[in-house]
């Protein structure tokens, strides 16, 4: 196929960089000069503090806008990939000031589960709040209350998994008494500008989120977050719908990564933030393929590709 094809050249030709800085720049034509892709709601000055980045802000035209109360302002962007039928809202981890506003998101919009892809402490700086309850096996209380926008959120289950967690949070409006329940999958070995340890271990935790069909159109699109929700967020989400395309194929020549990348970048800036990363989810949709696609008997270069990804570093290359 052709994804398989790309992966065994770049790495033989060793052009991933260059890769990867032609499908930004491709990406930068659409949105340069182009005044869809202005962001000046991030820019007011009553939002400016509410960006984690100065240099990662949601487009107006994409930007999930608040209904509840006199703030609109939050940095998420809805993300939609019509070729998988996919629809994604990719966030900033929240800041303490903004973790209400986060959370009034989620129920506004309607959605199942909160993805999470990074740690709240890396390389020992704070990258996200703490914004669900730790719990008392934690040591910590079992609920936290947003005053600002009157919502309760309630650890209710956890489970420990080899590279996440999976909990239930609850979440109510404490106005109304409404309550609902939401996932929390927490993925917590993927360091930021880095990759998983292993499609392998990716893709065991995309099928657990996938099995509960958070991702599916039943609910509202599922909050994707990383610390600037453009990384590891993007990955996550390029992977997700290219298999989406191959199992409703039953093929893999049906899959141009390349060119779903460029197209979830109009919607939020950024999107995968390393050649590796790029790489990484070149590898990740040809193993989860695959294995949606039972194909045991794969192509023999790929599969040697496959089993060493690991000892392949980019940089010397
Ligand atoms: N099982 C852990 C927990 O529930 O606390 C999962 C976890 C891992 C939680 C990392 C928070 C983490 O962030 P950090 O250790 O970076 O603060
Ligand atoms: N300006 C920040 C930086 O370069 O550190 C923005 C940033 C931070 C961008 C983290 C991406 C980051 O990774 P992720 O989106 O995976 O959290
Ligand atoms: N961490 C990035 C930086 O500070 O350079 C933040 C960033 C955000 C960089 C968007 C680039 C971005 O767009 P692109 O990936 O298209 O260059």
């Amino acid at each position: 196929s052709l994804i398989e094809k790309e992966l065994l050249e770049n790495d033989r030709a060793k052009i991933w960089n260059e890769f990867y800085q032609r499908m930004k720049n491709e990406a930068s034509l659409q949105t340069l000069d182009n005044e869809k892709y202005n962001v000046t709601a991030a820019r007011k000055p009553e939002n400016r503090n509410k960006n984690r980045y100065r240099d990662v802000s949601p487009y107006d035209h994409s930007r999930i806008v608040i209904e509840k109360g006199e703030d609109d302002y939050i940095n998420a962007s809805l993300v939609q990939v019509p070729e998988a039928n996919r629809r994604y809202i990719l966030a900033q981890g929240p800041l303490e000031h903004t973790a209400g506003n986060f959370w009034q998101a989620v129920w506004e919009q309607e959605s199942k589960a909160v993805i999470m892809l990074n740690r709240v402490i890396e390389k020992g700086t704070l990258k996200c709040h703490q914004y669900w309850p730790l719990g008392v096996d934690q040591h910590h209380e079992d609920e936290m209350l947003f005053e600002d926008v009157e919502l309760k959120v309630t650890l209710l289950e956890e489970e420990d998994y080899d590279n996440y967690t999976k909990r239930v949070l609850g979440l109510e409006d404490m106005e109304t008494g409404d309550k609902r329940e939401i996932l929390h999958f927490h993925y917590t070995t993927w360091p930021d500008f880095g990759v998983p340890s292993s499609p392998t271990a990716f893709l065991n935790f995309l099928m657990s989120v996938r099995e509960t069909g958070c991702l599916e159109t039943d609910y509202g699109p599922a909050f994707i977050h990383c610390s600037a929700g453009i990384g590891r967020s993007g990955t996550f989400c390029l992977v997700d719908s290219c298999l989406v395309q191959i199992e409703r194929e039953r093929n893999m020549k049906c899959v141009d990564i390349r060119s779903m990348l460029i197209g979830m970048r109009s919607y939020r800036m950024g999107l995968i933030q390393t050649p590796d990363q790029l790489r990484f989810s070149y590898l990740a949709v040809i193993e989860g393929g695959q294995r949606l696609l039972d194909l045991s008997d794969a192509n023999s270069n790929v599969k040697q590709v496959l089993d060493n990804e690991v000892s392949v570093n980019l940089f010397e290359m």
